[in-house]
C-alpha cells in the first residue's frame, strides 16, 4: 500500500501539535495525534522557550503516530516567526532560544535606525518594524557583546532548529527567514549590505531552502527511538502564517485573509513585494509565502490578550466556560474599545490589571465581568481589522471584497460576526487547522502527490467546511 500519510509538527506560542494527514480520493483527512503545552520560561534575566522539552514532545507525537501503524511518508515542521537558536561549530545548541516576548529589544530599533534609515530598511527588507523581529534581537546580542554570538557557527530559526536536530541538515527555510528582516524582499536572499552595515556576522546565515522541497532523512537514532522509518523531513512553509495561507479555501478574486491565533495576520497575496513609503507608513509587511507569492500583511496582536485573561481566570480557580462566555458577550450592546497593540498588553504580569489601568487612564468604562472583557477584546480586534483593510485597500490595485478567516480564531463566532459587521464584507471562517493542513499539503506537493497550489486549494475546499458571516 502507498504511504500517503504525512505528519505536521505545528508549534504555536501556547501549544504544539502533531497532526497526521491522509490524502485519499482528492480529500484530506486530519487527525490530532498529540498536543502539548508550549510555555514561556523566565530564567534569570530572560524569557526562554524550552526547546529540548518541545523537541521531546514532538518525538513523543511521532512515537504515537508510529504506534498507530500509520504509513508515514514525511514530516514537516512549522512554528511562529522571528525566534532562533545558535549552533556552535560542533553542532551543539548554544543555549535555549530567547522568546520574542523578552525585553532585550526595548530601545534597540532606535539604535538600528541611527545606522540605516527606516525608508532604506523598508525598501530593502519590506518588513514592518516590530521590536520582536530577529534583526533587533540579534542586534541586542551584538551590543551587549554576547559570548554566544562570538562562538556561534550558524543561526537557525525555530523550525530550522527542529529540522536540524531531526536530520543533521542545517538550512534556513525561505518563509521563516523572511520574518527576520535580513532577507532582501526583491532577491529573496540574505541582504549582505544590510548585514554588513550592522556588523552582523555573515557566516551565521546558510543556504535558503524553498518550501515544498525535501530537506533530508530522519536520523537513524530518531527513527529507532520513535519507531518510524527513516522518512523524509520536508521543508514546508515553515513560518506558520505561510502554511496557514497555503490552505485558504479561496474562490474568486479580491479576497483578504486573516490568520487568526495568538497573532492576527491580516493581508493579501501579491506576486511582487509592495515597498512604497505608503506601505511602510501603513505598517504593512512583505513576508514570504509557501507558494512563491508574497504575503502582504499587517501583524496585529491577536487572541493573545484573551488567552492570557482565560489563563488568569483559571489560575484564580474560577469556572471558565468559554463558549458560554462568548454567548453572553454576544448579548452586550455597548463596549469600550482598547488598542490591542498597545505596549501595556505585550507581556504584562497581569492582563486584567493592565486592561483596567488602560481604561482608567483614558476615563473609559472598565469591563465589569468576563463577558464584558471578551466583548471588549473581540470588538477591539474587529475594529483593528477594519482599519487594516481600509489601509490595505489604499495600497493594492483593487479593493478587498471578502475576508477568509483561518486558524484557531476562526472558531470564535462572536469575533467573526463583529468583523463582518464593521468591515462591511462577508467573512468566510475556517478551517481552524489551516496551518497543519497547509503544512501537510505542501509535503504532498514536495513528494509529487499534488501538482499545484490550485490542487491544494481544491483539496482544502472539498475536505473542510467553512461558515459565511454576512455583515449585519
Ligand atoms: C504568528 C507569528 C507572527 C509573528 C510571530 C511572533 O504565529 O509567526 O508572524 O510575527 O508569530
Amino acid at each position: 500500500m502507498k504511504n500517503n500519510t504525512y505528519l505536521a509538527a505545528d508549534f504555536g506560542g501556547g501549544s504544539g501539535r502533531i497532526i497526521a494527514g491522509t490524502i485519499s480520493k482528492g480529500k484530506l483527512h486530519i487527525e490530532e495525534i498529540h498536543r502539548f503545552t508550549n510555555r514561556l520560561v523566565q530564567l534569570g534575566k530572560h524569557i526562554y522557550w524550552d526547546f529540548p522539552c518541545l523537541f521531546q514532545d514532538m518525538k513523543e507525537g511521532m512515537r504515537l503516530a508510529a504506534k498507530q501503524g500509520l504509513k508515514i511518508n514525511g514530516i514537516g515542521v512549522d512554528t511562529w516567526g522571528v525566534d532562533f537558536g545558535l549552533i556552535d561549530r560542533n553542532g551543539n545548541l548554544l543555549g535555549n532560544p530567547i522568546s520574542y516576548r523578552d525585553k532585550r529589544t526595548v530601545g534597540i530599533p532606535e539604535k538600528v535606525f541611527d545606522i540605516i534609515s527606516k525608508s532604506e530598511h523598508y525598501r530593502r527588507t519590506g518588513i514592518q518594524v516590530m521590536p520582536i523581529n530577529t534583526l533587533f534581537q540579534l542586534y541586542s546580542m551584538l551590543l551587549e557583546d554576547c559570548p554566544q554570538l562570538t562562538i556561534a557557527d550558524r543561526l537557525l530559526f525555530m523550525p530550522d532548529l527542529f529540522n536540524y536536530f531531526l536530520t543533521g541538515v542545517a538550512a534556513n527555510e525561505y518563509s521563516i527567514s523572511s520574518t527576520s528582516e535580513f532577507l532582501n524582499a526583491n532577491t529573496h536572499t540574505w541582504d549582505v549590505d544590510l548585514l554588513s552595515q550592522l556588523k552582523i556576522p555573515l557566516h551565521l546565515f546558510g543556504e535558503i531552502r524553498q518550501p515544498g522541497t525535501i530537506l533530508g532523512k530522519l536520523k537513524k537514532e530518531i527513527a529507532k527511538e520513535t519507531g518510524l522509518d527513516e522518512i523524509d523531513v520536508i521543508t514546508v512553509g515553515s513560518h506558520d502564517t505561510a502554511s496557514a495561507i497555503a490552505a485558504i479555501p479561496a474562490s474568486g478574486e479580491n479576497y483578504a485573509f486573516l490568520s487568526s491565533g495568538t497573532w492576527s495576520l491580516l493581508g493579501t497575496e501579491t506576486t511582487h513585494p509592495i515597498l512604497t513609503e505608503e506601505a511602510r507608513i501603513a505598517q504593512f509587511t512583505n513576508e514570504g509565502g509557501a507558494n512563491g507569492k508574497i504575503t502582504f500583511l499587517r501583524n496585529i496582536t491577536g487572541l493573545w490578550i484573551l488567552q492570557r485573561l482565560m489563563l488568569e481566570w483559571k489560575q484564580s480557580g474560577e469556572e471558565v466556560d468559554y463558549s458560554n462566555i462568548i454567548e453572553q458577550a454576544k448579548l452586550i450592546k455597548e463596549t469600550v474599545l482598547i488598542d490591542v497593540d498597545a505596549a501595556i498588553f505585550q507581556n504584562p504580569e497581569n492582563m486584567t490589571n493592565n486592561i483596567q489601568k488602560y481604561c482608567k487612564e483614558r476615563k473609559l468604562t472598565i469591563p465589569q465581568n468576563k463577558a464584558a472583557f471578551v466583548k471588549c477584546i473581540c470588538a477591539s480586534l474587529a475594529s483593528k481589522y477594519k482599519e487594516a483593510i481600509i489601509e490595505m485597500n489604499r495600497l493594492i490595485p483593487e479593493p478587498i471584497k471578502q475576508l477568509y478567516i483561518i486558524g484557531g480564531g476562526s472558531r470564535n463566532s462572536l469575533l467573526n460576526q463583529l468583523t463582518a459587521d464593521v468591515t462591511g464584507i462577508p467573512v468566510i471562517a475556517g478551517p481552524a487547522e489551516a496551518t497543519a493542513i497547509g503544512n501537510i499539503l505542501t509535503q504532498a506537493y514536495a513528494k509529487g502527490d499534488i501538482k499545484s497550489q490550485e490542487e491544494i486549494t481544491q483539496i482544502v475546499r472539498s475536505s473542510f467546511d467553512t461558515k459565511t458571516y454576512q455583515p449585519q
